[in-house]
């Protein structure tokens, strides 16, 4: 297989700098002798304004600050590379999909969407996912999220959907959270938003991690072939460690514990060789069935279930390096849904059409001017040629003197490719409408789908939805904005509403009035979006649901071990034998102490966390081995209790080895004697099978009454 993508770790390469044994120098490459001390009038005299060294120290670090972005602020980045598994020039020219024998290399970005670049890594939220594609005929950029469907069906409405989510203007709070009125004042007016913001509520929200996540193309874009024919087509990434979340309590308490969870957890896992894996799936459309479903393929607050267009399965990315600096890299990288290549083309999405707008746009002010495409994390693997010239920070010398087109002086260069030498040309859609500024009538159901989606889930992962809008919708102030939403609900599913109007001790009223006496537009009156119209063309959607396929990768799982002085090495041993060395999962010694801890062979062990420093909700299962010793220290450490407890609460795998019954019988597991997650002597092999399903969550309904 060609290795093209060492071609940009080698592009990356000639600006990478490592200083290991290289004297220290000032910018001007001036050595330097001292780097902590100003040069001043005698030894307690004002500093010198002539002290280059100095001057240049601060006025680099004044300046060292970019403005964050106004959307997905927070994020972590990966490079990796993308293998094609079939060829798919049936269907377009672009040689990413055609070229089996090449590994593109890529660049991952993924982020949250309302919180600042310092806030934590389990807000309830959207999760961008964002891949880089350096491919031979320039970037392709694919710029989605973790949801297969986006809040607003036109870009206009973006700004406002973003300062409603945002925090308030006035006291800047809260921060990275959408339980606040200005939001549910805005969605609530603006029905389409309430699918995208029903995936919000759901699980997929609060992700496990970046590797458990699904990703989404969101609009419907063009495959185009050599014969100028074009297909429609949604692009999924599918991860081969399963669709996996964390419950809101944990989310709460991680973010605590550790708001870089999801960045140490990707940068973890790629540093320890378990490199995460995602499969390219296309959704392909004939382009005859355009208007084949009861919805609109250019309105992005709609999915193509599974069920009436399969996801083909083209292609699989690996991430296998983390970058060298966070900041030339994750923080620099300049994503654009317009970036494609010849063979990929945009459809008429107003959402996509704005959007092709925003982000070359936003990169002037954060990056600094239209020269942002020479940083090296963005440069193409091609080369460039073309006549763009100046501007601020041209890293581009340009020789010659023609820089127009056409010239002669420059012998006619850089000269036009036509499309058989891989020049883009866009696809010939025929259009033949009026003006207008309105959106279409097949745009106007807002209910099918998030009803569809709701009935989709499994009833653990429905008791989550309800309970997360019980907790923002209870966080409101303002009875008639959760009226209007528990309306809102009510004609979406009937449980649902009436779930969270108990919970939040209200009445669904029978009927929403429009706001009267404001202008603000028919689009927010919810009567014309056909509440009452539900249409049922589908019962469920199973890939809608989360609930784990049957895998038995654990590769990356953090077990928690507690132990104290004189724990039993045997039993531990057995558990790691097969669980670390054979599965890839990650064991870490949990002790009332730093330092080192004794084992029954009398030998000293290294403690990766004590009690104090660490908490339950880092971990996804939970390992106590014996040793009477070991048994008799943890009994009198409360926070020992806490651990198994958060870990029943929360449905995770617990293992009770020898004397460790002791603790089980103390504590609330006694009373889960049934359950399959909870072992006492258990095999590795059932603990990696509990552990490979992720979570227990028919316990769920029998923690209610587990204190932590
Ligand atoms: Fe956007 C960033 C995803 C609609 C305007 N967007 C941004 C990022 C992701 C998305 C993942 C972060 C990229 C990175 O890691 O640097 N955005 C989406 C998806 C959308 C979407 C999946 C709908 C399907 N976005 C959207 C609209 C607009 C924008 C409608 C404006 C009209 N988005 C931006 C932006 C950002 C951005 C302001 C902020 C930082 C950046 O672009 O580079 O231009």
């Amino acid at each position: 297989m060609a290795n093209g993508h060492k071609n940009k770790v080698g592009d990356l390469g000639k600006n990478t700098v490592a200083s290991e044994g290289k004297p220290m120098t000032t910018d001007q490459g001036v050595k330097i002798n001292d780097d902590a001390n100003s040069l001043k009038a005698g030894e307690r005299g004002a500093s010198l304004l002539e002290d280059f060294i100095l001057r240049e120290k601060i006025t680099h670090f004044d300046h060292e600050r970019i403005p964050e972005r106004i959307v997905h602020a927070r994020g972590s980045g990966a490079h990796g590379y993308f293998e094609l598994y079939e060829d798919m020039r049936k269907y377009t020219r672009a040689r990413i999909f055609t070229d089996t024998e090449n590994r593109t290399p890529v660049f991952v970005r993924f982020s949250t969407v309302a919180g600042s670049k310092g806030s934590g890594d389990l807000a309830r939220d959207i999760r961008g996912f964002a891949v880089k594609f350096y491919t031979q005929e320039g970037v392709f950029d694919l710029v989605g999220n973790n949801t297969p469907v986006f809040f607003i069906q036109d870009a206009m409405k973006f700004p406002d959907i973003i300062h409603s989510v945002k925090p308030e203007p006035d006291w800047e709070i809260p921060q990275a959270a959408s339980a606040h009125d200005t939001f549910y004042d805005f969605i609530s007016l603006a029905t389409e938003s309430l699918h995208n913001h029903m995936w919000a509520m759901s699980d997929r929200g609060i992700p496990r991690s970046y590797r458990m996540m699904e990703g989404f193309g969101i609009h419907t874009f063009r495959l185009v072939n050599e014969q100028g024919e074009s297909h429609f087509v949604k692009f999924h990434w599918k991860p081969k460690l399963g669709v996996h979340s964390v419950t809101w309590d944990e989310a709460v308490k991680i973010n605590g514990a550790d708001p870089d969870f999801h960045r140490r957890d990707l940068w973890e896992a790629i540093e320890a060789g378990h490199f995460p894996e995602w499969e390219l799936g296309l959704q392909i459309i004939p382009a005859e069935d355009e208007h084949k479903y009861e919805f609109d393929l250019l309105d992005a607050t709609k999915f193509v279930p599974e069920e009436l267009v399969p996801v083909k399965i083209i292609g699989k990315m690996t991430l296998d390096r983390n970058p060298d600096n966070f900041f030339a890299e994750t923080e620099q990288v300049a994503f654009h849904p317009g970036h494609i290549v010849p063979g990929i083309d945009f459809t008429n999405d107003p959402l996509l059409q704005g959007r092709l707008f925003s982000y070359t746009d936003t990169q002037l002010s954060r990056l600094g001017g239209p020269n942002f495409r020479e940083i090296p994390i963005n440069r193409t693997v091609n080369e460039v040629h073309n006549n763009h010239r100046d501007a601020q920070m041209r890293m581009t010398i340009n020789q010659g003197k023609a820089a127009y087109f056409p010239n002669t002086i420059g012998g006619g260069c850089p000269h036009l490719a036509k499309m058989a030498e891989g020049g883009f040309t866009s696809f010939e859609e025929r259009i033949d409408g009026k003006k207008i500024r309105d959106r279409s009538a097949s745009f106007n159901d807002h209910f099918s789908q998030p009803a569809l989606f709701f009935r989709s889930l499994t009833e653990w992962e429905q008791t989550h939805l309800i309970n997360a809008y019980v907790f923002e919708l209870g966080k409101c102030n303002r009875d008639a904005i959760k009226e209007r939403m528990l309306w809102l609900l009510s004609q979406i599913d009937d449980r649902l509403a009436t779930a969270v109007a108990s919970k939040l001790g209200m009445q669904i009223p029978m009927d929403i009035e429009r706001p009267i006496n404001q202008n603000i537009g028919a689009d927010a009156d919810p009567h014309k979006h056909e509440p009452s119209a539900v249409k049922h063309y589908l019962e469920k959607s199973e890939a809608l649901s989360q609930e784990p396929l049957p895998t038995t990768i654990i590769e990356g799982r953090k077990i928690a071990v507690l132990v104290a002085d004189g724990f039993d090495m045997a039993a531990l041993q057995k558990m790691k034998a097969y669980l670390e060395e054979l599965k890839h999962a990650n064991f870490q010694l949990i002790a009332p102490h730093g330092g080192t801890i004794r084992c029954t062979e009398n030998m000293e062990h290294r403690v990766d966390a004590s009690l104090m420093t660490t908490e339950s909700v880092l971990f996804d299962a939970l390992y106590i081995p014996g040793g009477i010793q070991s048994i008799q220290a943890l009994k009198s450490e409360g926070k020992v209790f806490k651990f198994i407890h958060e870990m029943l609460k929360h449905c995770k795998v617990i293992a009770f080895d020898g004397e460790a019954e002791e603790l089980y019988k103390l504590s609330a597991a006694k009373d889960f004697v049934h359950d399959e997650a909870i072992l006492l002597n258990g095999s590795p092999e059932h603990f990696a099978g509990a552990l490979a399903k992720h979570r227990n969550w028919q316990r769920e309904p029998h923690t209610l009454h587990i204190a932590v």
